[in-house]
């Protein structure tokens, strides 16, 4: 262990969704990171196998972003984000409407995906009191969804792990996950499951429409494990919320900006929400910030029942809205990708990412399930009785040893490599996997 710090130093930072228990005996600590690559306190090089926690897909210590930055410092370091504005978030939003579905045309501003959907939500409720439906305030999210560690967040998120302790939050209910019998080890969509999305009736019966604001989902849910949308079952989503006046929110804060192979979860999948929910990957993870883009229809909707024009449409917003530094790092991040061709890197070699981490089936019968889509993935590990959270666990810890970094949760392993990974780095963090796996037998 060669790192500096103090037990008293590690105590003292009480660290987000980490074992601090563990972590602290047996401290992981990561000193540079280029390209795919971080180096830890004892000069390892270890492949980042989730880019980040999927923001970084351009990899570490990107040139373009780097000077973006120093410069932005350097020139306004600032801005209130309240009745003043700066340049930069002005071009940024208009060419974030680039990478959206068309119609999806007006962004808000915000510091983090928990934020972006607590501003999705409140947005969602606000919006049909202004149009004279004040009584549709219940979400319906879905189960397995992550929505942020707001309280917002929490209520229609589906992970019952991150909601036990937390008592009561937003009334929300929740759709089933898709992933049914007979799903495991499809590659990319499955054909099953689309039926579950009938469900979505059943809870509008229960609660009526005149009294539902929106429906949240993931287009493809990351944190739980990469669980891909069944074929049609998006689009069925959309029928039902049409037909009932509700609006739908698609979190994309994992799929926005190239990690499908696309510009988002909806491009990839063909269905155009009233919302979409975005953070990570907009900055490259080198600053944070998070958004919403809305259709045109809700935005004007603010604007024509604002009251006087010097007053506020919607009293709602971040001290971080739209920072300076957070525009410049976005900016640079997303002309990287255009650049780089990246969306269409991840597009071209998403399939044979999906012949790799399939062949991790023959590795061990404890693997119960493969999911992917563009470049992520999710492998179910069969649980341990009684701690279906330790295998996982215990592999991500062997992977670090050995120079992967992957992220674990509940019972799956979650990978996510950066858009610029080489077949020759896929191959060797699937080959590493694939022994780690078979040693828990
Ligand atoms: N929505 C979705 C779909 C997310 O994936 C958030 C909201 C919240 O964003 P912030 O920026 O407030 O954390 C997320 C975040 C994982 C993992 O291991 C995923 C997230 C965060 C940390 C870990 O899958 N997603
Ligand atoms: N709490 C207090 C006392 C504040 O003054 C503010 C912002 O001015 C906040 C919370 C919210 O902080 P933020 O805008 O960074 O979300």
């Amino acid at each position: 262990m060669s790192h500096r710090l103090t037990q008293a130093q590690l105590d003292a930072h009480w660290m987000a969704y980490t074992g601090n228990r563990q972590f602290k005996k047996d401290p992981r600590i990561i000193t540079s990171a280029a390209g795919n690559y971080y180096i830890d306190s004892e000069g390892r090089k270890v492949f980042d196998g989730l880019s980040g926690l999927w923001t970084c897909g351009l990899g570490h210590s990107v040139p373009a972003i780097n000077e973006a930055v120093a410069q932005q410092v350097k020139t306004l370091d600032y801005s209130p984000a309240f009745q003043f504005g700066h340049e930069k978030s002005f071009l940024l939003a208009e060419r974030i409407t680039e990478f959206m579905p068309a119609g999806l045309n007006r962004i808000f501003f915000t510091g983090s995906g928990s934020e972006s959907v607590d501003t999705a939500l409140k947005v969602a409720r606000a919006y049909w009191r202004k149009k004279g439906m004040g009584t549709k305030t219940k979400f319906i999210g879905r189960a397995k969804g992550y929505h942020g560690a707001g309280i917002s967040g929490f209520s229609v998120g589906g992970i019952p792990a991150n909601r036990t302790l937390y008592g009561q939050g937003l009334e929300s209910y929740h759709l089933p996950h898709t992933q049914v019998p007979g799903s495991e080890f499809s590659k990319g969509m499955a054909e099953q499951g689309k039926e579950r999305a009938e469900n979505l009736l059943d809870l509008i019966t229960m609660h009526d429409a005149s009294n539902i604001a929106a429906v949240i989902v993931e287009p493809m849910s990351g944190s739980a494990g990469v669980i891909v949308p069944p074929k049609g079952y998006l689009q069925r989503l959309r029928e039902i919320c049409d037909q009932h006046n509700i609006l739908l929110i698609f979190d994309e804060v994992i799929t926005a900006f190239g990690r499908m192979g696309d510009k988002t979860g909806a491009e990839a999948f063909g269905v155009t929400p009233d919302a979409i929910v975005m953070a990570k990957q907009v900055t490259n993870g080198v600053i944070p910030m998070g958004a919403v883009a809305f259709k045109q229809e809700i935005y004007d909707t603010f604007m024509n029942n604002g009251g006087a024009e010097y007053m506020l449409e919607i009293p709602h917003g971040y001290t971080y809205s739209a920072h300076p530094i957070a525009c410049a790092a976005a900016l640079a991040s997303l002309d990287e990708i255009k650049k780089q061709g990246l969306i269409e890197r991840v597009s071209s070699m998403s399939s044979a990412w999906e012949n790799s981490v399939h062949q991790l089936k023959d590795a061990s019968s404890m693997i119960t399930d493969i999911r992917n889509y563009g470049f992520a993935a999710g492998i179910t590990i069969a649980p341990i009785d009684g701690e279906p959270a330790k295998r996982p666990f215990q592999i991500a810890m062997t992977m670090w040893n050995k120079g992967y970094y992957v992220r674990y949760g509940a019972d799956t392993i979650q990978l996510a490599p950066p858009f610029t990974t080489e077949q020759s780095e896929i191959d060797s963090l699937i080959n590493a996997l694939g022994e780690t796996i078979k040693q828990q037998d």
